[in-house]
């Protein structure tokens, strides 16, 4: 077994997916959502919020065609003031060379471009690449001459670039560019967004670095840090590196960029030196960071580049504070839905164990963040507590963000919601009761088309020797061991059937499969049924048996020959699991919640009835009696799913009783509770939702 177990991820177009649960998301993102996505970024979505994308992008092209025929450009914008949001004046017509939309408008296209790139690995589309052509040689025409490129800024505020990193996304949108242009590239071998990005991330340094006559400035919305190492690992110019390195390095060091920054954009009205923004994750150097703090979408970007960086470099300090920030986010501050960002008061993280459900955050972007973080931690230190977490929140939150037609899309995602409530109460005002069209503020339903595109890179990850098999997903792929091609296949019914296998097809190699076994499962099994002529180096490390098999932190490693026949097989017990939370956690008191492999369930007021708070359950009697939970075959939205019957009781109420009593038991009725998948809710029409159900 490979000494160093650092791993990089199966490339998305080398892994050809039929696994039926993630093959339909797949295509749903390719058919649906791709397609709707570019309507949406060319503003052709009726009632939905325009994304102004291809408008500002146009208008920034306008403009340096202007510039670049020594033509006067005088910018609708001109000298306007600097906003978050920019839209047209009231009853006004939108001004074809003004900026609008939030001021990270020009992500959401580098997002959808992403995610078309990781489609078309999966098979060519000449229309779609021709879309996404349209696409790139917009960005490619609104970049300015010096590489500059954010139409925020070209659009009549280029002189005042740069000057606030904190509150502004320049390089946030460099970022994304990154991913795109990688992508990009990986999909159709072109340089274009590539060349465009290196201009643009060479413009931001020479600006910002430690240098002398630079800013000291860093992202104050972090993902540069993950994607110039992506850069840098598809140029292999090592400056890309360095870059991100610099951000992470001089992020939160006295003093404050930001407050100098602030200091130099208000002058004498300038409040003075702050503690440093726990908002962007910059009131300490990474390394001493250990709470998971602050905008959570932010701050799982900003922990994804760390722990990029700390693989890359075996920085042992700014690995430990990985670790220290995972078991932060993670084991105290995250949802059972996989989802993080407890509070809408900064879309951030409240303090541990405080994870409410009906006011509930947990962006779909934070949680598509955490996956990148687990996936991240796994790439370093290959432990299934990762994969566990990484697991859940693609089934659950993640999914939950889009409807099962596509067409529709959670921005926050509650684990209780009350339609009349959310209509009429204001602390609820960030909660939408039923999935939205689009967005003003679409950073979320472009990051899913992204990541569910890219599934197989999360999937698998692998070194030199050592393959490992980290989610379940059916399919076939060509992975090289040591050297030589190996063609494998993965047969599985994740995530409803408990039964998985990894054989070979073709080719032979001397190497490792590692599988993991998720914790989700109380009894495992993994065997190589077939396969030959094994062997152990490095077994000292690991308790070893008779098969070549050894386990390590939730792994299974299978070191031999392999040949053509050879299988790993796996059996993983699903039963379903009454989940009771951390008794410190005083939102979820005396209650319990439902799941069964990386599904976590909730109940719907459309199969209940309603209010849910009515309803009972019995853990006691349901874990000693774990057959009286039913599991049923269901379909909701044509997706084929499991559902459960829980044995419960309703108690009985009125608006005749009075608002408090003397305590005295409670008149219930039996009943039973069904519960669908968290991630299938709302799409039966408007319902009360909860994950949490009373225990009595
Ligand atoms: O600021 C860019 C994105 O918009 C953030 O990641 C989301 O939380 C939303 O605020
Ligand atoms: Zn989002």
């Amino acid at each position: 077994m490979a000494a160093n177990l650092c791993s990089r991820p199966v490339a998305p177009g080398s892994y050809r997916v039929t696994d039926a649960f993630w093959l339909r998301e797949m295509d749903l993102v390719r058919r649906e959502v791709i397609p709707y996505q570019w309507e949406a970024l060319n503003d052709r979505i009726p009632d939905a919020a325009p994304s102004w994308w291809m408008h500002n992008m146009r208008a920034a092209a306008r403009r340096n065609a202007m510039k670049r025929a020594g033509k006067p450009w005088q910018p609708a914008g001109s000298g306007r003031e600097m906003r978050f949001e920019t839209l047209p004046e009231k009853g006004q017509a939108p001004d074809p060379d003004a900026f609008y939309g939030f001021v990270f408008q020009d992500s959401d296209g580098y997002k959808w471009i992403e995610a078309v790139s990781y489609q078309l690995m999966r098979g060519p589309d000449a229309a779609l690449r021709a879309t996404a052509q349209e696409a790139v040689d917009a960005i490619c025409a609104a970049q300015e001459e010096d590489g500059y490129l954010d139409t925020y800024y070209s659009l009549g505020l280029r002189e005042r670039a740069f000057t606030n990193l904190r509150d502004h996304h320049e390089l946030y949108c460099l970022g994304h560019l990154c991913e795109a242009a990688v992508a990009w590239h990986q999909a159709t071998g072109q340089t274009d967004l590539l060349n465009a990005a290196m201009r643009f991330a060479d413009c931001c340094a020479e600006k910002l670095g430690r240098e002398p006559g630079k800013k000291r400035g860093y992202p104050g919305h972090e993902i540069a840090e993950m994607a110039l190492i992506r850069l840098w690992e598809e140029t292999g110019e090592q400056r890309f590196l360095e870059q991100a390195k610099y951000f992470i390095d001089e992020r939160g060091r006295r003093p404050f960029y930001f407050d100098e920054e602030e200091r130099e954009r208000l002058g004498e009205a300038w409040g003075g030196p702050t503690q440093g923004s726990g908002y962007h994750q910059a009131n300490a150097p990474v390394r001493e960071q250990s709470e998971a703090q602050g905008h959570a979408v932010r701050a799982m970007y900003l922990y994804s580049g760390m722990a990029d960086a700390a693989r890359i470099t075996g920085d042992t300090a700014l690995r430990a504070a990985c670790k220290r920030l995972w078991h932060s986010a993670a084991e105290e501050k995250r949802y059972v839905t996989g989802g993080v960002g407890a509070t809408h008061v900064g879309e951030a993280f409240s303090r541990p164990y405080d994870l409410p459900s009906d006011t509930a955050y947990s962006e779909t972007c934070a949680s598509i963040g955490l996956a990148f973080f687990a996936r991240r931690m796994l790439q370093m230190d290959p432990d299934s507590r990762y994969a566990d977490v990484m697991e859940e929140a693609l089934y659950n939150t993640v999914l939950s963000g889009m409807a099962l037609d596509g067409r529709s899309f959670f921005y926050v995602n509650p684990l209780a919601c009350d339609p009349e409530a959310c209509k009429t109460d204001a602390r609820l005002g960030h909660v939408k009761h039923v999935r939205q069209k689009w967005f003003g503020c679409a950073c979320c339903p472009p990051n899913i088309a992204r990541i569910v595109s890219s599934l197989p890179s999360y999937a698998m990850t692998q070194n030199e020797d050592t393959l490992f098999v980290h989610l379940y997903v059916a399919g076939e792929t060509e992975v090289t061991l040591n050297g030589r091609p190996l063609k494998l296949k993965v047969e599985a019914g994740l995530p409803w059937e408990g039964e998985a296998s990894v054989s070979v097809l073709e080719g032979s190699a001397e190497g490792t499969i590692a599988v993991r076994i998720p914790g989700w499962c109380r009894d495992a099994k993994a065997s190589a049924v077939t396969l030959r002529n094994i062997l152990t180096p490095g077994a000292e490390e690991l308790a070893g048996d008779e098969k070549g098999s050894r386990e390590k932190s939730g792994y299974v490693y299978f070191t031999g020959a392999w040949e053509p026949g050879d299988r790993v097989e796996l059996y993983f017990d699903m039963p379903v699991r009454v989940t009771a939370a951390n008794p410190l956690s005083p939102e979820t008191a005396g209650q319990v919640c439902f799941r069964r492999g990386p599904v976590t369930y909730c109940a719907e007021s459309v199969d209940n009835e309603a209010p849910l708070c009515l309803w009972r359950v019995d853990p006691a009697a349901l874990t000693a009696d774990p057959d009286s939970i039913r599991v049923e075959d269901a379909e909701i939205g044509g997706m084929p799913m499991k559902r459960l019957l829980v044995p419960a009781r309703i108690a009985a109420a009125s608006r005749e009783q009075p608002l408090y009593r003397d305590w005295a038991p409670e008149e219930t009725e039996d009943g039973t509770l069904i519960l669908i998948p968290y991630f299938a809710w709302d799409n039966r029409g408007e319902t009360e939702m909860r994950v949490w159900l009373h225990a009595r």
